[in-house]
């Protein structure tokens, strides 16, 4: 193209542009002529059209460029919580071995002052693999055969500015039956200062809940998308375009690597002859030690109170799991203690009707052993709204819990040759049992004493016939039975 007719190409587009320009100017010049002449009620309501949609316009647009936010971290209670709570628990019997182990490794890595790192992900994606490509001197164990790794490993290696790192090799998750090796591989995964979530390909569902876990316990992250030599460029490509969609943001970087496998190609040697040879892939994992070396550039001091974060909301749900079963243990005692005297109690009357009521001094007493266990503080006022409670839904309840005392009665005949009245004991070992277990179930889920919620969840133990559960109360009226009367 000649400069002369390249020059006239481009005085013609600018002559173009300013017309247009001339005459988008003009248009809007009309428009507001026109807009002037119209009446001041009009005018007000087209401005306030226009303001609306350059409001909602702009709003819009913030909302749609807004950084996006990783998912809100977890906030542990403080290390001095925890210990107590552990030690309230031992206090109390229960088996805290496990905890206060876990709270000794945190204070030891603490003092340690050394970068612990940690692989994470399905079984055989590459995990051993990589850990041997990223510590030339470690021997993790890699093999074809899914859940090699059965243990938790430390090696300890250089990091490329010279500092020591310590990678933890676990067991691969989402194996058949291989929950207790998934918890080993998770505790340790949250003691990391920092966690490399492999995987060998797109993300699938229960990849992608894992990568979020490790996002909600805060844990700085690379994703290594491994046995990248599988693919081509263009796949490779694609399956990184995906994989970052799945991943919602949570890793800090995403990197493809290549652990290990055999490559296999053919020679020709200079005799002309023709040989297939098999060797060991040579690794690259530059781009994973890269992100890895970014991440931890802080240093251990600033990575440390975030790792600690993670273990103690850890062990925060593992004490409340802890005090949840010690605690269900003790109200099962407590409602068991109850339901015995009322069946003494149920003895003791002197003629019993068919009219079934609730004792009140010993509800009340349960409803306060109960309360007291599960540490919510009651009021006279509460314990008598929830007797009023319980004692109508009896009232409606009478015929079904006779209707299954006699039942018991009739598939444990040796319950009736204790003699009369045994019916009424059964019924208030059944009534007792209802109540205190509605209760502690309400408690333990709500925090405090509801009434109404505790009757509902009553009336339907009381309609709860089934075979273990009369066992159960057969052999407790039973026990409280002879143990009054003495042995018969
Ligand atoms: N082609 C190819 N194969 C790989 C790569 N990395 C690992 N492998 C192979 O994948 C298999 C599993 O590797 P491992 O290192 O044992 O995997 P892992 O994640 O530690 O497995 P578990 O310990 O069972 O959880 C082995 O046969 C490795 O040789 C890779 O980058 N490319
Ligand atoms: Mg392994």
């Amino acid at each position: 193209m000649s400069r002369r007719f390249r020059l006239l190409t481009a005085a013609i587009g600018i002559a173009a542009f300013a017309w247009l320009l001339f005459a988008t100017l003009e248009q809007a010049l009309s428009t507001a002529q026109r807009f002037m002449t119209l009446p001041l009620g009009i005018r007000w309501l087209i401005g306030a059209v226009l303001a609306v949609m350059l409001v909602a316009g702009v709003a819009f647009g913030a909302y749609w460029l807004r950084p996006r936010k990783k998912r809100a971290i977890v906030a542990a209670p403080d290390r001095g919580t925890i210990a107590a709570r552990i030690d309230a628990l031992r206090d109390q019997h229960a088996g805290t071995e496990s905890l206060r182990a876990e709270l000794d490794e945190l204070d030891r890595r603490r003092a340690s002052r050394r970068i612990h790192l940690a692989l994470f992900g399905e079984i055989s994606v590459g995990k051993s693999a990589l850990i041997a490509a990223l510590l030339p001197g470690a021997q993790a164990a890699s093999d074809a055969r899914g859940g090699t790794t059965r243990e938790v490993t430390l090696y300890d290696g250089l990091a490329p500015d010279g500092d020591t790192w310590t990678i933890a090799d676990v067991p691969g998750s989402a194996e058949a039956d291989g929950e207790a090796h998934e918890r080993l591989a998770r505790d340790e995964v949250l003691r990391a200062h920092a966690v490399v979530y492999v995987c060998a390909g797109d993300l699938t569902r229960t990849q992608a809940s894992e990568v979020r876990w490790l996002g909600y316990f805060g844990k700085p992250m690379v994703l290594a998308v491994n046995k990248a030599d599988q693919w081509t460029d263009a796949e490779r490509e694609a399956i990184l375009t995906r994989v970052t969609a799945h991943a919602e943001g949570m890793p800090d970087a995403i990197v493809t690597t290549s652990a290990g496998g055999e490559e296999r190609f053919t020679r020709r040697l200079a005799d002309g002859r023709v040989e297939d040879v098999r060797r060991a892939r040579r690794p690259d994992v530059d781009a994973l030690r890269d992100a890895l070396a970014r991440l931890t550039a802080p240093g251990v001091d600033a990575l440390e109170s975030q790792r600690e974060n993670a273990v103690l909301a850890r062990l925060h749900e593992r004490t409340s799991e802890s005090e949840a079963a010690f605690r269900a243990g003790e109200a099962e005692r407590i409602v068991t203690r109850h339901a015995r005297r009322a069946i003494v109690g149920a003895m003791a009357a002197v003629a019993p009707g068919t009219d079934l009521i609730v004792q009140g001094a010993l509800a009340a007493s349960l409803a306060r052993d109960l309360a007291r266990l599960y540490g919510v503080g009651v009021s006279d006022i509460e314990v008598e709204s929830l007797l009023r409670e319980a004692r109508l839904t009896l009232r409606t309840g009478t015929s079904v819990v006779l209707a299954i005392a006699g039942n018991a009665l009739k598939a444990f005949p040796g319950l009736g040759t204790l003699g009369g009245g045994v019916l009424h004991a059964f019924a208030y070992a059944l009534i007792f049992d209802s109540l205190g277990r509605a209760l502690a179930a309400t408690l333990a889920e709500s925090h405090r004493l509801d009434g109404a919620e505790a009757a509902r969840r009553m009336r339907e133990l009381l309609e709860d016939g089934t075979a273990s559960r009369l066992a159960r109360l057969t052999e407790l009226t039973r026990d409280a039975w002879r143990g009054s009367r003495g042995e018969r």
